[in-house]
């Protein structure tokens, strides 16, 4: 490493998108240096406002984030945007494919887009995801924007640690509401109705409303329907209204801090059971180890219990 851990952390802080780029690179490959890096930046995060966006792919994700992004620029909010899909045209903060919809961001020292890689992560997707919001929080971001496609468990739980859940439909996919997946219906605290500009949008929005009534109102807040047209910019401002009523609701009456405490257990159990792992089967040998564990079990050579409390006492963690 060129540079102290503090002076990385100092240049995070102020924005450095080198400094970001080298930092994500670190999480991502779940190298040491990121967590004391993290670690150093933590004290000055909790300010960023954390929005997921998720929906089937080619439902208009990315540009609603591109749009909500250029929308909370002209508010001189700065803006960080997470990509959690393979297919979104965004790259390290160049453009690959719709060159027209990020040109408006292209030299914006405001606004850092970064996509992720979505294969060979180790300790999750959701764990990078929400270390790379950590890391553009400390950068001063006031809005960052993470977009997820809304398929797996992993997915679901990137969007998860978002403040605000939006959850985007568009007309003509088949029978909508019904493939919708009851999980994404539940985590939705706003819908997106986008492709306003497609047949069928009054009968989706018809059903999705229908469906919502059905839903029991979290803290007193019934998701609403929004109307979108992304491409022609229609609706956005009214979403980041939405959103900021939501933010509004919860921060009023509470209910933010009490999230943010289920948030951080999850996530103290996760670091946990990773440290843990660590511990336990780290080392080349404890790899090892397992691997003729497993074989003794599988040949009913050894019970898994005894083979665990081995493991346990191995590693010095059985008492
Ligand atoms: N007609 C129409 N097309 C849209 C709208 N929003 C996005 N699209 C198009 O839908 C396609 C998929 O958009 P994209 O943002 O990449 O979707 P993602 O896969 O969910 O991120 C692109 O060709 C967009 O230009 C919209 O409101 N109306
Ligand atoms: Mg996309």
């Amino acid at each position: 490493m060129s540079v102290s851990a503090e002076k990385w952390a100092e240049q995070v802080r102020a924005g450095d998108v080198r400094a970001m780029s080298r930092a994500i690179t670190a999480i991502e490959n779940y190298q040491p240096e990121a967590d004391e890096l993290l670690r150093l930046v933590f004290p000055h995060t909790g300010r960023a406002y954390l929005t997921g966006i998720t929906g089937a792919p080619g439902t208009g994700k990315s540009t609603l984030a591109d749009r909500l992004a250029a929308h909370y620029r002209k508010q001189q909010e700065r803006v960080g945007v997470i990509a959690v899909d393979p297919t979104s045209p965004y790259s390290g903060g160049a453009i690959l494919g719709d060159r027209i919809r990020m040109q408006g961001h292209a030299g914006d020292s405001g606004m850092f887009i970064r996509s992720m890689a979505t294969r060979g992560f180790l300790g999750g997707l959701a764990r990078a995801t929400a270390e790379v919001a950590l890391l553009l929080d400390a950068a001063g971001k006031q809005q960052v924007l993470i977009e997820a496609v809304g398929v797996g468990q992993d997915e679901v739980d990137i969007v998860r640690l978002a403040d605000c859940v939006v959850v985007v439909v568009v007309p003509g996919m088949g029978d909508d509401i019904q493939n919708m997946k009851a999980g994404l219906m539940e985590i939705g605290d706003i819908f997106v109705l986008n492709k306003a500009d497609r047949q069928g949008a009054d009968r989706l929005e018809q059903e999705l409303v229908a469906m919502l009534s059905l839903v029991m109102p979290r803290d007193g807040w019934h998701p609403p329907v929004v109307r979108t047209v992304a491409t022609e910019n229609k609706g956005i401002d009214i979403l980041a209204e939405t959103i900021g009523k939501f933010r509004n609701h919860f921060e009023t009456s509470g209910k933010r801090q009490r999230k943010q405490v289920e948030h951080w257990k999850r996530r103290l159990v996760d670091l946990l059971e990773s440290r843990l792992l660590e511990k336990a089967l780290g080392s080349v040998e404890g790899q090892k180890r397992l691997e003729e564990l497993a074989l003794e079990v599988a040949q009913r050579k050894k019970d898994p219990f005894a083979a665990v409390k081995e493991i346990l006492a191995k590693s010095g963690l059985a008492n």
